[in-house]
């Protein structure tokens, strides 16, 4: 694929005030999720959710692609139509997670290194096959006593460039994605200090990975307290701290920041996002858009509860967060759009 096609595909991932849906979840994750509500953790209960989010009426007006577990992107609807075909129908890009998750890092107590380049580019060949035009690899970064260390931010980093090249070299466009975690007591002066230098050894590793920056999207943590912190800064505070951060370490030739929610409530995540484009929209060189898991699905998920009783009104929920968030790209979200919804 030329360059001329991966930059169309970025742009085409924060278009129109859109944003991306993470329906990733590896296997663990999910059945976490689907435990706390009773859900039986089986094939066919992954297959009906995920079948569940795949045909919500309206997705694509809020949701320009969708990110792919393994599993996922292989399945179908209960009428044999497979969950490609059915997003590409309504036009939302199909996208993979290709990392293999993460592992303790090796003489880093406390720190995680993230599995899965070997043997990457043949993956990249078949999930091309399979219909995905852009990929997605997170590395996680704790902040505790002492960590994150150098040797934990150098290795995610160079594994997130290596990553990238690989995905452009295949076709598809890499969401680049090292979530500083909200776990802990940290202030947000922390999370900014954490997310800048991991921001700069990130994009000092594209760099030397010759990565096309206008052929990619960055997937970050907004910059946040941690959630134990006594002090839980203001939405204006996360806004303005946030935008800092990114304008000091981003080049402006990077299509989107998508931000991922990180465990955030799915209202605040909308709050947070909508503060930071009433403030900086037309300051900032790249969009600020969404690549929300937990604060678009979470509602819908508890609703649903397994049950295909509830799968209309578990859409609507799902439906209505995408929503909030489109509106949050424009600075039009308020708390009037969750009273009007309830
Ligand atoms: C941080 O997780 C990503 C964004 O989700 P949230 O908005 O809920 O924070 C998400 O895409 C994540 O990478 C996937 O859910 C896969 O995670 P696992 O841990 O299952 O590999």
């Amino acid at each position: 694929m030329s360059q001329k096609q991966l930059i169309e595909t970025a742009y085409a991932m924060v278009a129109d005030d859109k944003g991306l849906l993470a329906m990733d979840e590896s296997m663990p994750t999910c059945h976490k999720r689907f435990a706390k509500l009773g859900i039986p953790q089986t094939e066919e209960y992954r297959r009906a959710y995920r079948e569940l989010i795949v045909t919500t009426p309206g997705l694509n007006e809020s949701i320009s692609g969708a990110i792919l577990f393994d599993e996922t992107i292989r399945q179908k609807t209960e009428d044999g139509t497979p969950f490609v075909q059915v997003l590409q129908e309504v036009g939302i890009i199909p996208g993979i997670k290709v990392d293999k998750s993460t592992k303790p890092l090796a003489n880093h107590p406390g720190e995680k290194i993230t599995e899965g380049l070997d043997g990457l580019r043949e993956r990249l060949e078949e999930y091309v096959q399979l219909g995905a035009r852009f990929a997605k690899w997170r590395a996680v970064i704790t902040i505790g006593d002492g960590i994150p260390n150098q040797g934990c931010l150098d290795a995610n980093a160079h594994l997130l460039a290596r990553y990238a090249a690989l995905c452009q070299e295949a076709g598809l466009v890499p969401i680049v994605e090292p979530e500083v975690l909200m776990d802990g007591a940290h202030s947000l002066q922390r999370c900014y200090d954490v997310t800048e230098q991991t921001l700069r050894m990130v994009f000092a590793q594209l760099a030397a990975q010759r990565v096309l920056l206008e052929g990619m999207i960055l997937k970050p943590n907004m910059v946040v307290p941690g959630l134990e912190c006594p002090k839980q800064n203001s939405v204006d505070d996360v806004a303005d701290a946030t935008v800092t951060c990114f304008r000091r370490t981003v080049p402006a030739a990077v299509p989107g920041v998508a931000f991922l929610s990180g465990g955030q409530s799915s209202e605040l995540a909308s709050e947070r996002l909508n503060a930071m484009n009433v403030k900086y929209k037309s300051r900032v060189p790249w969009a600020m858009a969404y690549s929300f898991a937990r604060a678009i699905q979470q509602p819908g998920m508890s609703i649903w509860a397994g049950d295909p009783a509830n799968v209309e009104a578990a859409q609507k929920s799902i439906a209505h967060r995408a929503k909030c968030n489109r509106d949050a790209r424009r600075g039009e979200y308020s708390a009037a759009m969750e009273e009007a919804s309830a």
